[in-house]
């Protein structure tokens, strides 16, 4: 087994976090300041919690991956953007020896290249004294912890106020200027991403190995997360979907419950998560290895639609074109089968596919499966396609149980997907380590 382990990339270094904080408080004012937390720990139950994930855009702007942790820019107008300020757990000997080292203030200084940290213990007097006499605030306004500070902030503000300091005008939502920087991935994130993506595809042919009649849908998520796990991922970006048969219509089905039947198809959405970036893969292969004749007739059309959208990726198009191009490839199929009735353009202006593919055929991806950064420039303008963007092609028919739908093609569901990073050239297919042409998956399956 040592021989099937994947070489690890390099983690990203201090700098480059260091680079993007300079590169965010250059887009503020130098009278303002923002507030950014980072995530706490969840309950789980009782006295036991949910296994901690960094808040993404903390991550982004630090590499901290401790719990409770703030970051605080106060942006000057010079070159290098400003000050970068952390709060972190207090150094406490008794809880280091329950839950293990904490950073502390002079590690985040020195592993982080921030410029000033303090503990949690310091935070109400400390923060004080960073933000009097800044006008303006930025922080994430979705974030109740950072809206809590801001009042905290405020009322502190007023006081001065009343002593002759300038005051606190207002404050502004900082995630849309974070959100579009992390739109356009370096190349340190790329490497990180194949390697999510690599992790993720090789559990998808483990799964499809393993597969066969009798077992059960969570037995082949067992698989897939042991996987992503002994790759050295932290495990699934997202709850993993094992449908086998009709389950495979439900979009979001995570139950995994059923058993695996012969003759049925199961449809895997699964994603390592590796260094907090998503893989995201969709495959649908065969129960007991072979395609049945109705099964290859949706496949094709599904596959055929996906090899065009991926081939249209590049600079300048967008997601809306590429939709659309799926669209219409589909439901020439859905006719052609005798699915739908009427001709191409009234089943596309009348959206009668939809009966078949709800779905949109693309999102972002990145530190959060389903990434952030805006997918119009304004309601009437989708936004181009720019080298550095990540996303997904996961086109899908799912055929519901209804009487008007001839026997063979009922309660069959297909979605295929891989990641693809825009190039400056078209585009780079990251998850192409798992097969999707029916041959080669048949084959991998028989030579199990
Ligand atoms: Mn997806």
């Amino acid at each position: 087994m040592q021989s099937d382990l994947m070489l690890p990339p390099a983690p990203i270094a201090p700098q480059v976090y260091q680079a993007r904080r300079a590169r965010l408080m250059q887009k503020l004012p130098s009278h303002s300041a923002a507030l950014i937390p980072g995530a706490c720990l969840v309950t789980r139950s009782r006295d036991s919690e949910y296994p901690f994930r960094q808040d993404s855009d903390f991550y982004y702007l630090t590499g901290i991956v401790e719990p409770d942790a703030l970051l605080v820019l106060l942006p000057d107008g010079s070159d290098q953007g400003g000050q970068s300020v952390v709060f972190c757990l207090d150094r406490d000997p008794t809880m280091e020896a329950w839950t293990g080292r904490r950073l502390g203030a002079e590690g985040v200084m020195r592993e982080h290249l921030i410029e000033q940290a303090f503990e949690n213990a310091e935070r109400e007097k400390q923060l004080n004294n960073l933000l009097g006499g800044r006008e303006m605030l930025y922080f994430p306004l979705s974030n109740p912890e950072a809206q809590r500070l801001a009042e905290q902030a405020y009322r502190q503000a007023q006081a001065a106020q009343r002593r002759g300091h300038p005051t606190l005008q207002g404050w502004l939502d900082i995630a849309p200027l974070i959100h579009s920087m992390r739109l356009i991935k370096g190349e340190e994130e790329l490497t990180l991403l194949r390697h999510a993506a690599a992790i993720s595809a090789r559990a998808h042919c483990r799964a499809m190995r393993v597969a066969a009649p009798g077992l059960h849908e969570y037995q082949l998520q067992a698989d897939l997360e042991h996987e992503f796990v002994w790759q050295g991922g932290s495990g699934p970006a997202y709850s993993t979907i094992v449908g086998s048969g009709a389950n495979a219509c439900v979009l979001h089905y995570i139950e995994n419950a059923a058993p695996l039947k012969a003759g049925e198809l199961v449809l895997i959405d699964a994603g390592a998560e590796y260094a907090l970036y998503a893989g995201d893969i969709t495959r649908t292969f065969p129960v007991s290895g072979v395609f049945s004749t109705p099964q290859r007739a949706l496949y094709s059309l599904v596959l055929e639609a996906q090899k065009n959208a991926v081939a249209a990726v590049r600079p300048g198009t967008t997601l809306n074109e590429i939709h659309q191009g799926v669209v219409e490839d589909l439901t020439k199929g859905l006719i052609a089968l005798g699915l739908l009735e009427g001709e191409l353009d009234e089943c596309i202006k009348a959206e009668s596919y939809r009966r078949f593919y709800l779905h949109s055929t693309s999102h972002w991806l990145g530190l959060d499966v389903h990434d952030v950064g805006t997918y119009r420039l304004d309601p009437d303008t989708p936004r181009p396609l720019e080298a550095g963007m990540v996303i997904t092609v996961e086109p899908g028919l799912y055929i519901p149980n209804d009487d008007d739908i001839p026997d063979d093609y009922r309660g069959i569901g297909i979605r295929i997907e891989d990641d693809v990073v825009v190039t400056a050239e078209g585009h780079e297919v990251i998850t192409s380590d798992v097969p999707k042409e029916m041959d080669d998956i048949e084959a991998l399956m028989a030579n199990k």
